[in-house]
């Protein structure tokens, strides 16, 4: 991702499914990823609402964490506490890498596929995808 995204600009559009069929989206205008050596850092900005709000920019500038590779700024390893691999900061608005529940299971706080500005932490999405398209 960072091969294809540090020399060109690239709009993010991330589309989301829950298990009641209702969709949205989010925009953002610029996207791209750091290198190897900067901890595969997330730039993201410019968001534009397609009625699923804002879970991303909270992350922006945030390195990305695994379960065994902690870059997160919390003090435990996010990865490890909402079962995912992301650009958590300290944690996360959304979980895109999380656990698959079937929609509503708030018995383990936000380790579902969340995207908490739309569903809350306990709602899982049926769906999410991230793509990105060149921009110049
Ligand atoms: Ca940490």
């Amino acid at each position: 991702m960072y091969q294809l995204t540090r020399n060109n600009k690239y709009m993010l559009r991330v589309d989301l499914e829950d298990f009641e069929g209702r969709k949205g989206f989010a925009l953002y205008s610029s996207f791209s990823v750091g290198c190897e050596c900067a901890g595969y850092q997330l730039h993201v900005s410019g968001f534009t609402d397609g009625g699923a709000g804002d879970s991303l920019s909270g992350h922006n500038d945030q390195k990305f964490s695994t379960f065994d590779k902690d870059q997160d700024s919390y003090e435990k390893n996010c990865a490890k506490l909402y079962l995912g691999a992301f650009w958590y900061a300290a944690c996360h608005y959304a979980n895109p890498n999380g656990a698959y529940l079937w929609g509503e299971d708030p018995t383990h706080h936000a380790i579902g596929v969340v995207w908490s500005a739309w569903k809350n932490y306990a709602v899982s999405m049926k769906s999410i995808s991230m793509k990105i398209k060149y921009v110049s």
